[in-house]
């Protein structure tokens, strides 16, 4: 009988978990993904959720972590827009004993201020972009165009250093010019349609690679509207494996996406509800899978399959 009592009450003090989730904002078809899987997991687990949108703004999700730590949630999520400036706010939680997890990006702070990381390898994302762009262009020369992500995330410098990497002693392919379109589809249009016009209205770019497919979505529409074929004239390859990149392969308007999964929050509250059950230390960094698609791998079904997963 008392077994059945233990597992009662681990199963409702599990359930009874409230959690903070300081989330960046909707820049991209992907973090709408992230958010509505969260969700969907917090439902799953009986975990009451309390969601702040910081559009973007550091300063606005250092400001939704103070309000978790004032309502004294259980436990905090976070998505760090940026790398830095996170060691003071990070304290506090510590202080107020509130375990923090990091999902999708990282910090730059003591890994002692959080209790885990959930992420993809995003060098790994880059090198297996740049490994792609490798093997399709050969030795032909290949000028690239790269759109970065948001400044100072760690996406954004990771996927640049992977990529590097991997066209690194291939001297045929450089990248002739390199701007952050902030992870978003309109960003991503405007900073391609100023690459376009730089660079002889874009017939001396052999590919583009975008740290997102957002900014690839909007890097297609600017090399159709300078009348070039994107997939064709300039090869598009990017990285999160979002429906509409597939949507942009079936087309043959994109080679090459590497998968991002939107699903963090599961193993960020598997971490969390273990811990809080007996104090189990998870392992600092879960990194989730990377997995390469291009046009063989059935786009049409790729996209059939996210469809409708909050993207
Ligand atoms: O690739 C992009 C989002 O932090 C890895 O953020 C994530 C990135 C993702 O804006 O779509």
């Amino acid at each position: 009988c008392a077994g059945v009592a233990t597992l009662v009450s681990t199963a409702a003090m599990a359930a009874g978990m409230t959690v903070g989730f300081s989330q960046i904002g909707s820049e991209s078809g992907w973090r709408a993904a992230e958010t509505s899987v969260t969700k969907q997991e917090a439902e799953k687990r009986g975990i009451t959720l309390k969601f702040a949108d910081a559009q973007q703004k550091q300063e606005n999700q250092i400001k939704a972590i103070r309000g978790f730590i004032a309502q004294g949630v259980d436990a905090i999520l976070v998505a760090p827009v940026v790398a830095t400036g996170w060691e003071e706010v990070l304290g506090e939680a510590k202080e107020a004993e509130i375990p923090v997890v990091l999902l999708d990006r990282g910090v730059e702070a003591p890994q002692d201020l959080y209790l885990t990381s959930v992420a993809s390898d995003q060098v790994k994302e880059g090198r297996v972009a740049g490994e792609w762009l490798v093997k399709t262009v050969g030795d032909k020369p290949c000028k690239v165009v790269e759109l970065q992500g948001t400044v100072g995330s760690t996406p954004a410098i990771n996927r640049k250093k992977g990529f590097e990497e991997a066209i690194s002693g291939h001297s045929n392919i450089t990248i002739a010019r390199s701007q952050t379109g902030d992870f978003t589809r309109a960003k991503g249009k405007e900073v391609m349609e100023g690459f376009l016009k730089a660079e002889n209205g874009g017939k001396d770019i052999c590919a583009m690679y975008a740290h997102n497919d957002d900014m690839a979505v909007g890097g297609i529409q600017a090399i159709k509207d300078a009348g070039l074929k994107p997939g064709k004239d300039i090869l598009v390859v990017s990285i999160d494996a979002v429906p509409d990149i597939f949507a942009a392969m079936a087309a043959g308007e994109a080679n090459a996406t590497v998968e991002l999964t939107p699903n963090m929050a599961g193993p960020a509250f598997d971490a969390l509800e273990a811990f809080k059950k007996d104090g189990k230390q998870p392992e600092k960094f879960i990194i989730t899978e990377s997995k390469l698609y291009t046009p063989a791998d059935n786009p049409q079904g790729e996209y059939e399959a996210r469809k409708g997963l909050g993207y």
